[in-house]
């Protein structure tokens, strides 16, 4: 977070987004009436959970990359039968609760949960050799890579499922800027906060001292680019000391701290094959808003 507070523009990385409050906040979000995205893929996993167990078939080893609580999942679990349930998260007291949650509701699922930065490593902690591995990535959290390294992470889940495995993976369509706009400047101002929980959290575990009524959450699309670009704008000229060090803003100038990435169908189809997948099926919602691709990792 320093570092990305020295450079210029200064930015922080949307993973540190994810601590205990920011989590809870994250939740928040999805239940609001103009985060279309949550609404959107619950529809499309509940309309096709039985084709997708069927493309699956039972017995697979279900990973679940970004598992906050384990919501989605639980719309697959009936119908797919897997053999055990991996939820991976960076935000791990979340990730725990949510998994003894689980494991109580579904006894008959063996659940192994593991806290990781999944944008740096993605080891599998448990995994029986020849076991059909599914990877699960809802919620559009591919998105919220930079382009460059979207095939990069992309590819290293192909690796880690191996030839016999599949992707399922939820992306968010590109759509009208107005409705984009209402989804990340929500009238209760819930998105705010969670933008604006960045600086407590320097504030709570870095010694910082910013003063959160003196920045602002914006968010727009940035439609060349195909992005939501979220930042923390300065309210005036000012100093912010964190720990020993010191970061000047101007009026105005932001820290940047998310881009959500838009994708057409067949764009984020040829980009699942750059990465080495084969894409098999697509569905979306009702109002065309939302994205779910089954992407099988297979050779050619
Ligand atoms: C987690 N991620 C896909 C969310 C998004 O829509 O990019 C994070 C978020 N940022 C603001 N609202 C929700």
């Amino acid at each position: 977070m320093l570092e990305g507070l020295r450079a210029s523009p200064k930015r922080i990385a949307p993973k540190f987004f994810y601590d205990a409050r920011g989590s809870q906040l994250f939740e928040t979000i999805c239940s609001l009436p103009e985060y279309y995205l949550t609404r959107a893929e619950t529809e499309i996993l509940g309309v096709h959970a039985r084709e997708i167990s069927d493309l699956i078939g039972p017995g697979c080893i279900l990973i679940e990359l970004g598992s906050g609580s384990s919501h989605k999942v639980r719309l697959l679990l009936e119908a797919l039968q897997p053999a055990a349930y991996l939820p991976m998260d960076i935000s791990r007291d979340h990730l725990l609760r949510a998994a003894r949650l689980l494991a109580a509701e579904y006894p008959w699922l063996e659940v192994h949960a593991t806290c990781i930065d999944y944008s740096r490593q993605l080891d599998l902690p448990y995994c029986p050799n020849g076991t059909r591995k599914i990877a699960f990535f809802p919620g559009s959290s591919i998105g919220n890579f930079e382009p460059g390294e979207t095939v990069a992470f992309l590819r290293n889940i192909a690796q880690m499922l191996q030839a016999n495995g599949a992707l399922l993976i939820g992306v968010d369509l590109k759509k009208d800027a107005r409705t984009l706009h209402a989804a990340y400047n929500d009238s209760r101002g819930v998105t705010a906060q969670f933008n604006l929980n960045l600086l407590a959290r320097i504030n709570r575990e870095m010694e910082g001292r910013f003063i959160l009524d003196d920045f602002e959450h914006s968010a727009f699309y940035n439609e060349p680019l195909g992005r939501i670009e979220m930042h923390l704008a300065s309210r005036c000229r000012q100093t912010v000391q964190v720990g020993a060090q010191h970061f000047g803003f101007a009026r105005g100038e932001t820290v940047h701290t998310e881009n959500s990435y838009k994708f057409g169908l067949d764009e984020f189809r040829d980009i699942a094959r750059l990465a080495g997948f084969r894409p098999l099926r697509a569905w979306s919602d009702s109002h065309g808003l939302f994205s779910v691709h089954y992407l099988d990792a297979g050779p050619l």
